[in-house]
């Protein structure tokens, strides 16, 4: 082999090879946790992907799907023209057009819904993505909708609703400074690639933990205690603990006598779960709940690291996360070094003092028509005033009440993000006039009138900013694939075809970037001529303690609430609790309970190769286990005379599909859990789409009732 075809072969970036490296991010996961990558660049094609060893967040580091990037990129089933569908709905035939066919067809039509039927019969829908949120929400209010729905009605709202409720504010976990860390339905070491680091690091220094999951995790493992409760008994676990907490008077008195509103009515609530009582609901055994509570409240300072979804994907969600972070009140650890933080956020909900611009685009509300969700759920309309409950979205197409959704522009729409897939698909047949605009040909654009594609995040310009207070510029390490295009661009095109004269919708994508990052002191040409990397100039500020001394609580009396009084408003109409009360199986299940599905199928646990719906279609993910694999304990395996690999059905009330059965220690006797997202084994399809927090709206996808039968063996009682 001569040198050159060393070179070549692996893959160095030099002259020799016409190799060059493009500092760009990978955006497949969350947006805080967006890893930075070196692409190699041969003939204007990725050849190869590394982590940026540079970038002061991300460290190098790559997860699975990172490093399957191509994969994701150049995948078979990227859209690469804008296209109108010529078949039937759901039958995925469709002629190309041209932008410009395509931007005139979406405005005719949605001004023309606006005129006859108003601006709110269109809505404006974004899945997990979160750059383009600002410009789309503006989109939506300046057409004059107030259907502006997102992921957030399966994912982060539910939980800051509940933190809303009770403190008025946020409050995350300052793991690196606190005595003892209660994780509390969290796995970081799957969900939160980019804190890991920092995590083994608080750890290594000798960080107590206790973990509240139904599953052994990486970090049960490294935990003093694990609970292992059953899934959705949080709210028992949590008021056993505070039962204690009061009895024993270990709570922060100065703190509930001075800040807290209810605390004589939680107290008296509280009796109602007694340890033996508490550890008979849970599963959890009453020594270990009994030192859990007294740990908690005797170390100073002590902090409970929560996450968006687990505990608030339940239909007593709201209520048992409330009754969790009444912890942090009783024990006064709010808001301090080392307990529960408010922390400042900058750009995409980046904890960082870097300021920007992104309020201008968010948030102004734009009529008076109640939102989707907002008449179903009052609670939610309170607390989130700019978004409707997207879980709502198939009844208003398909009953028309209390108004009709006649149209739709979604932006990374995926029908899986919903419980009872089916019901979803069978309301966007009936949707008048759906635009899609994605990077892969999905079941939802297969139901579009128009689909438009999007680029990845290699083929186009972004701005980060990391928490390091620093700030990035990626410009595309290759063109965008066909005729693919950035989000903002579309989002921008689409509001001059609409004929909106708002200015911050009438830029170009660097004028964009520039806008949002102008209070940094910034501007991307500084950023680009530097490397592309740089500190920001202007900070806002640094984490102040206790800043309620000075402000109060945000909530309505101004106080931490046990007693929610914003709940109260509507508690009589809706039959909401003014306290975070915990409601057995038997209440909240009704309809449900049937002896004939006796296993809880818990969804969605987070796996560290897959993301969503979106990881599926990669081969090096694809291949790493059996994409339907249903996790069961070793006592219900044996007890249905099932081995690793059997082919089993899995059914519910709504319906059954296939798994492939793993034995796994990890899992307690009870409970199996399946990855969601997966189209060709869609556990969502099982579930009933009102199956859902009466306050919240959100699915159970964490507790449902199932039962598990051996394949092509006749069985009578699944279990
Ligand atoms: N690799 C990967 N990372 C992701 C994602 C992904 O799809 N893949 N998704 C991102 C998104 S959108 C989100 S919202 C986050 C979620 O992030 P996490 O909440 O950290 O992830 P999960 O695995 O959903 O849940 C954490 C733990 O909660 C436990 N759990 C399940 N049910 C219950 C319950 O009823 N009570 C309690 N106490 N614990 C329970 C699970 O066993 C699990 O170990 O992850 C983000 N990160
Ligand atoms: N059973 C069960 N269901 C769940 C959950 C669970 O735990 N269990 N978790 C829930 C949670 S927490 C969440 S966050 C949701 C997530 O659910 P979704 O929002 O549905 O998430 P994805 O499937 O990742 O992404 C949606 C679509 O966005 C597209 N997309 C990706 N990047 C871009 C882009 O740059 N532009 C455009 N236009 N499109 C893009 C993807 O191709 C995909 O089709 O799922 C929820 N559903
Ligand atoms: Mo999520």
């Amino acid at each position: 082999m001569t040198k050159l075809d060393s070179l070549i072969k692996n893959k160095i970036a030099c002259e020799e090879t016409g190799i060059t490296i493009k500092k760009t991010c990978c955006d497949i996961c969350n947006h805080y946790s967006h890893c930075a990558i070196d692409a190699y660049i041969k003939d204007g094609k990725i050849i190869k992907i590394e982590g940026s060893s540079d970038n002061p967040h991300t460290k190098g580091t790559l997860c699975p799907r990172g490093a399957a990037n191509r994969q994701y990129i150049y995948s078979d089933e990227r859209i690469l023209h804008p296209l109108k569908r010529i078949g039937e709905k759901g039958e995925g035939k469709f002629e190309k057009i041209t932008w410009e066919e395509a931007y005139q067809t979406i405005a005719e039509k949605f001004n023309r819904y606006k005129e006859r039927h108003g601006a709110h019969s269109v809505a404006f829908m974004v899945g997990f993505e979160k750059w383009y949120r600002p410009p789309l929400l503006k989109l939506a209010n300046a057409f004059g909708s107030p259907n502006y729905i997102t992921e957030g009605s399966t994912c982060q709202e539910a939980h800051k609703m509940a933190w809303e409720l009770v403190f008025g504010d946020l409050g995350p976990a300052d793991y690196q400074r606190t005595e003892l860390l209660i994780v509390w339905s969290r796995n970081p070491v799957y969900s939160n690639l980019d804190n890991n680091r920092g995590f083994y690091e608080a750890i290594e220094r000798g960080l107590k933990m206790i973990v509240v999951d139904p599953r052994i995790t990486p970090i049960s493992q490294k935990a003093y205690m694990h609970l292992q409760l059953k899934p959705g008994t949080d709210g028992a676990l949590a008021l056993g603990m505070a039962k204690i907490i009061v009895e024993e008077e270990l709570y922060d008195k100065d703190f509930v006598e001075k800040y807290v509103h209810g605390f004589s009515e939680f107290k008296e609530m509280v009796k109602e779960y007694p340890l033996d009582k508490v550890s008979k609901i849970t599963g959890v055994p009453e020594a270990m709940i009994e030192e859990t509570a007294r740990l908690y409240a005797k170390t100073k300072p002590a902090a409970i690291l929560t996450s968006a979804s687990p505990v608030v994907h339940h239909v007593n969600g709201i209520q048992n996360y409330r009754a969790v972070i009444s912890l942090v009140a009783l024990t006064g650890n709010f808001d301090i070094h080392g307990g529960n933080r408010v922390m400042s956020w900058s750009y995409l909900h980046v904890s960082s003092f870097t300021p920007c611009n992104e309020h201008e685009y968010v948030g102004k509300k734009c009529d008076d028509m109640p939102a989707i969700g907002f008449k179903e759920f009052p609670v939610w309309a309170a607390l989130n005033p700019e978004q409707g409950q997207a879980m709502m979205l198939p009844q208003y197409i398909l009953e028309g009440k209390p108004y009709e959704i006649k149209a739709m522009y979604a932006a990374g729409m995926s029908h899986m993000m919903w419980p009872d897939t089916k019901y979803l698909l069978k309301s966007l047949k009936e949707l008048e006039f759906l635009v899609s605009t994605d990077l892969f040909m999905t079941e939802v654009c297969k139901y579009a009138d128009i689909v438009l594609p999007a680029c990845s995040s290699f083929e186009r310009c972004d701005v980060k900013i990391f928490p390091e207070n620093t700030i990035q510029c990626l410009d595309p390490a290759i063109e965008p694939l066909g005729e693919s295009k950035n989000d903002i661009e579309i989002i921008f095109d689409i509001a001059r075809h609409l004929g909106i004269k708002d200015e911050k919708l009438n830029m170009t994508n660097d004028e964009y970037m520039n806008y949002i990052i102008e209070p940094t002191g910034r501007m991307i040409e500084e950023i680009r001529s530097n490397g592309g990397l740089m500190e920001t100039k202007y900070l806002s500020g640094s984490y102040e303690e206790k800043k309620y001394l000075k402000s109060g609580f945000n909530t309505p009396s101004g106080k931490v609430e046990l007693l929610s009084t914003l709940i109260e408003k509507y508690a009589d109409e809706y039959g909401y609790d003014v306290l975070p009360i915990y409601k057995p199986f038997s209440e909240i299940r009704k309809g449900y309970e049937d002896s004939h599905y006796p296993l809880i199928m818990n969804s969605g646990s987070r796996k560290p190769q897959y993301m969503h719906s979106r990881t599926f279609r990669m081969r090096w993910i694809r291949e790493l286990e059996p994409i339907d694999l249903l996790d069961i304990s070793r006592e219900d395996a044996a007890e249905l005379d099932l081995k690793n690999n059997d082919k089993v059905i899995i059914s519910t009330p709504k319906g059954s599909i296939e798994a492939t059965i793993r034995v796994n220690m990890a899992v307690q006797k009870g409970v199996v859990h399946m990855y969601h997202g997966n189209v060709n084994a869609d556990v969502n399809q099982l579930m009933d789409h009102n199956y859902l927090d009466p306050i919240s709206g959100y699915p159970g996808f964490k507790n449902f009732p199932c039962r598990i039968d051996k394949k092509n063996v006749e069985t009578t009682g699944g279990k």
